[in-house]
């Protein structure tokens, strides 16, 4: 018997910002649970690759849960309700992975987090995403909880002016980080996916990010 079962995992921390701290393998034992949940959830609300409002095509594909969801089109971007592909609501926000965002968030100091979408990111090797802000969402005071699963990447976390180079940090499979306070404007963006293979995903990475939106 382990009197420690319910207590939050101890895993290590890193400090990125004022409001922002990587929790490294805090979703590790779960991983395959929530990869799970994922595809159940992909397979309703397939993978896309969506256009910018620029008239580019993303690298990086994308699908959503919960009662919102993010899009781009030629006409720009926001959330909406149901998915421009399926013209249905998008899936509901599997139970497993509503938990994993709460205590991601209780652990970094933000207590009753209720994200209402979730952004799934899909890279395969050379998929990127350029430097920018959400500043989309309606509540700016709660954070954003982002998970990643599949392989290793390079995130990119600047400041609040687009002027300043990034730092840079290794995100791996099961690592989550929340955004919060002051670090919720900051410019970020992820390098290239470099080749490789992961265990369980294969070649690609998958990053949810849960929001508050409404
Ligand atoms: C830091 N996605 O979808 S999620 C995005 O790895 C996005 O797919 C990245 O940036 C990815 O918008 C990172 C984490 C994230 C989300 C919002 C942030 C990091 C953030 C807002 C401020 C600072
Ligand atoms: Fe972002």
């Amino acid at each position: 018997m382990d009197l420690f079962d319910d207590l939050p995992p101890d895993t290590a921390q890193t400090p990125i910002a004022p409001g922002a701290v990587l929790l490294h393998g805090f979703a590790r034992e779960e991983a395959g649970t929530l990869l799970q949940a994922v595809e159940s959830v992909l397979h309703q609300a397939p993978l896309r690759h969506m256009q910018t409002p620029g008239g580019f095509t993303m690298s990086v594909a994308m699908s959503n849960c919960g009662p919102l969801g993010w899009v781009s089109d030629p006409i720009g971007y926001r959330y909406a309700e149901c998915d421009p592909l399926t013209g249905q609501p998008w899936p509901a926000m599997p139970a497993c992975m509503m938990d994993l965002a709460r205590r991601a968030a209780a652990q970094a100091g933000f207590a009753d987090f209720e994200p209402d979408a979730c952004l799934i990111n899909q890279y395969v090797p050379g998929a990127k995403l350029s430097l920018h802000q959400d500043k989309d969402e309606k509540d700016q005071r709660a954070p954003i909880v982002s998970l990643s699963l599949g392989l290793p990447t390079v995130f990119l976390f600047g400041t609040s002016s687009r002027k300043d180079r990034p730092q840079r940090y290794r995100l791996v499979h099961g690592d989550v980080v929340v955004w919060g306070g002051p670090a919720r404007l900051a410019y970020h963006g992820v390098a290239a996916l470099a080749d490789g293979e992961h265990a369980l995903l294969g070649r690609r990475r998958l990053n949810l990010s849960f929001r508050c939106v409404g």
